[in-house]
């Protein structure tokens, strides 16, 4: 029955799923059997499995795609396990000891410090793209701020002997001293070698292979959306201010209030300094990062930028703060940026303005451009703009020391949905069945803090940064 079914998927998803979800009241995706891979149950609504084979780290995605081309499930539904939060990191440790005891017997657990062992299978955290920048595969955001690191990592454990840890695994471990003392590793994270040792003068290890757990559902938040596009520093300087509204940021505000800097850096005088006024900034140094910075910002609250709102102020307000950011690679029409760690104004600064620099959909007016050719295909590469011009929104008052009033002016009558989240990704608040053209009030229960409002429309959508004082 169940080899029957999964046939009847590979053949018919769509169906297919329908039929499962009448026969068992539940959502199931690819529980049948896959060869290759073992299933070790479900958490949350999710199934998990774990592959037969072990690999490097550096093939862990390999693994992924071999798993999507033997099932139906839709590629953006299978990824190395993503563990959002303690009762998913729980619910699967207990899983792999399971799997582990009936596999290789004895208590599923391996000894203490034996990190090769193969009952503790890789997951999809990584830092390959940038170092000690830890991210999901398959690119969700850190929504729940969930980490399990063992004590001591992740270390990037590298010296003479090997070629870095970029990739993590899930330890199941029987507890072993350390440091003078005890520690139990069961369920913590460690980020482990990407290929092999270079040399084992240090260590009598040997390979580095280990089993990928392999996660289906949908991904616990929502992939990071980047764009495409981006409009100079010197655009932003001479635009209306029609095209600051929608970005969600006005140029009177301060520098170091918009970015919460508390080091100008004798560029910014804080609490003085506009943002006009850094777009007017010459020279180079904080001085080019505080103009390409309020730049990027504008791009990215207008959401056609391939970073986000919190990626751009967090690396300027970083920079500024403490001499050093970073930001992760991003690919952009089939470019990639190599983003990385900074450590120097002038280099983020140069970053930046590349982005800035990779074609402007807006007018004039701060239009979004629809009509030529190309800004119509490369639009049609980004998020939803082509049909920005359908609805408006605004705050006010923001900042607010109490709520907000959110306008939503729309030329259609179709019901709205927002979400709000806070400045980590974290969905705070949604609603939906909106009416358009009319006032909703938000926020007057949230904390300090920035916020952004996503209102959306149909296939529309539109961002706006809110800040709680
Ligand atoms: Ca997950
Ligand atoms: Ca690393
Ligand atoms: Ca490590």
């Amino acid at each position: 029955m169940v080899h029957f079914l999964f046939t009847f998927i590979k053949q018919n998803v769509r169906k297919a799923l329908v039929a499962l979800f009448l026969l068992s009241g539940t959502f199931i995706q690819a529980q049948g059997p896959v060869a290759g891979y073992d299933y070790l149950g479900a958490c949350n609504g999710h199934n998990y499995y774990i592959s037969q084979a072990f690999v490097f780290g550096i093939n862990i995605n390999g693994v992924v795609a071999d798993f999507q081309s033997k099932t139906a499930v839709p590629d953006d539904q299978v990824y190395a396990a993503a563990i959002v939060n303690a009762a998913e990191n729980t619910c699967v440790t207990n899983l792999m000891l399971a799997y582990n005891i009936a596999h290789y017997g004895g208590n599923g657990m391996s000894y203490g410090t034996d990190w090769r062992n193969f009952r503790n299978p890789w997951i999809g955290l990584t830092d390959a793209a940038v170092e000690n920048n830890f991210v999901w595969s398959n690119g969700q955001p850190n929504c729940e701020d969930f980490r399990n690191w063992n004590v001591g990592e992740p270390n990037n454990h590298a010296g003479t002997f090997s070629n870095g840890e970029d990739y993590t695994q899930l330890l199941v471990m029987m507890s072993y001293p350390y440091n003078g003392g005890t520690n139990d590793p069961l369920g913590k994270w460690n980020d482990w070698f990407n290929q092999f040792m270079i040399s084992q003068i240090n260590e009598n290890l040997g390979p580095t292979t280990l089993p990928v757990i392999i996660e289906v559902g949908p991904a616990d938040c929502a992939p990071v959306v980047r764009g495409n596009l981006g409009c100079s520093h010197g655009y932003w300087k001479n635009a209306k201010d029609a095209a600051w509204t929608g970005a969600g940021y006005s140029r009177t505000q301060t520098f170091s209030g918009v970015f919460n800097i508390t080091n100008g850096r004798s560029v910014i005088t804080l609490g003085v300094t506009t943002l006009q006024n850094a777009l007017e900034l010459g020279g180079g140094g904080y001085n080019n990062l505080a103009r390409q910075g309020v730049a990027g910002l504008l791009n990215a609250g207008r959401g056609f930028y391939p970073y986000t709102v919190a990626e751009v102020w967090t690396a300027v307000r970083n920079m500024f703060n403490t001499g050093a950011a970073s930001l992760p690679n991003v690919t952009v029409n089939a470019t990639t940026y190599v983003g990385g760690s900074f450590t120097d104004a002038g280099s983020l600064a140069t970053y930046l303005d590349q982005l800035n620099n990779i074609g402007c959909p807006l007018n004039n007016k701060g239009e979004v451009i629809t009509s030529s050719s190309t800004s119509a295909s490369v639009v049609a590469e980004g998020i939803s703009l082509i049909s920005e011009k359908s609805f408006a929104i605004s705050g006010y008052p923001n900042p607010s020391k109490a709520g907000f009033n959110v306008l939503i002016d729309g030329i259609s009558t179709e019901k709205s949905s927002i979400r709000i989240t806070d400045i980590n990704g974290r969905v705070i608040e949604q609603r939906s069945n909106i009416a358009s053209n009319g006032v909703v009030k938000i926020g007057n229960n949230y904390r300090a803090g920035i916020y952004y409002l996503e209102v959306m429309q149909g296939a529309n959508k539109k961002q706006l940064k809110l800040v709680k004082l």
